[in-house]
């Protein structure tokens, strides 16, 4: 079925939602983005994914031409047009219409659309018997050139870690920052737990300050869980007891080996499992 598309300042039918050859967002990538997750019809932690896409377009000074209030009600209604129950949003602000060459001031305004679809998901089985992951050599973005709080348009860093784990046939790697510490996976959080206590690397490692992430270090310390945010080394992995990653589209996801190791028994840990039904019971019984 056609989807209804938010593009700038009204809902346009799938078929009209075109973008110029000349935004910066496809010239340069020059842009920021969310992925938003919808539960029971109700958008997921709106109010702090619009925070963080404006804290994005602040860094790379980037206007967005509407309110907060604006784009939230933008949002509320393409989900709405779209009948979405259980689904993703997508929504994108480029730098707008520009001409060749880098200079962002000549693009007028920023172009902004908002698309409201099913999600595609891991498959069942697999939060069942856990992901295998590889170490990516493709290193994060140096956090003083790209900041990891900006949720860019350019993924080309994690692309280039995606099709590392690709091409070895497992569907996650692990990225390293310029020092040689986990920063996080190409499209969600890292967590490990070792010996009663679940540690993560701190968002200055060079990840995103996932809202996945947040809440479940808010779950994880309400079951009386220790959470230590310190650096962690590729040998940390390999030893842990449990290993997980969080997302918006994964949600909780337990890893099971990682550049052949195998993590303990080779099964998702206890702390994972338990994690996870947490967080799937936090989402859905919120209405
Ligand atoms: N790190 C990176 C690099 C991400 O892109 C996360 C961590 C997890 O953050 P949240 O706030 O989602 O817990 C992300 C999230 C997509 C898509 O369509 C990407 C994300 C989330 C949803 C959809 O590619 N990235």
């Amino acid at each position: 079925m056609a989807l209804k598309i938010w593009l700038d300042d009204k809902l346009v039918g799938q078929e009209d939602a075109k973008i110029s050859v000349f935004d910066h967002g496809v010239l340069y990538g020059d842009g920021v983005f969310e992925g938003i997750r919808v539960y029971n019809g109700k958008i997921f932690e709106l109010t702090a994914h619009i925070k963080r896409l404006y804290d994005s377009a602040k860094v790379i000074r980037l206007d967005i031409p509407m309110s907060k209030d604006e784009l939230i009600k933008a949002a509320e209604k393409t989900v709405k047009a779209n009948d979405v129950i259980d689904g993703y949003i997508r929504l994108v602000v480029t730098r707008g219409i520009g001409t060749l060459g880098l200079n962002p001031f000549v693009c007028e305004n920023a172009t902004v659309f908002i698309i409201a679809d099913n999600i595609q998901l891991y498959p069942k089985e697999l939060y069942e018997k856990g992901l295998k992951v590889v170490s990516a050599t493709t290193v994060r973005n140096h956090p003083l050139a790209i900041p990891p709080q900006v949720k860019s348009l350019n993924y080309l860093n994690n692309i280039l870690a995606k099709i590392e784990a690709l091409d070895n046939d497992v569907p996650e790697a692990i990225m390293y920052n310029h020092e040689g510490y986990v920063a996080e996976a190409t499209g969600d959080n890292v967590f490990i737990v070792r010996d009663g206590l679940i540690y993560a690397p701190p968002v200055e490692a060079g990840s995103l300050d996932g809202i996945t992430r947040s809440i479940v270090i808010k779950l994880a310390k309400q079951e009386g869980f220790e959470v230590v945010e310190k650096n962690l080394t590729r040998a940390d992995l390999y030893i842990c007891d449990e290993f997980f990653l969080t997302g918006t589209a994964a949600e909780v996801i337990g890893i099971v080996e990682i550049d052949k190791r195998i993590i303990s028994d080779g099964k998702p840990g206890k702390i994972t499992e338990l994690l996870r039904k947490k967080f799937f019971k936090y989402v859905r019984g919120k209405k």
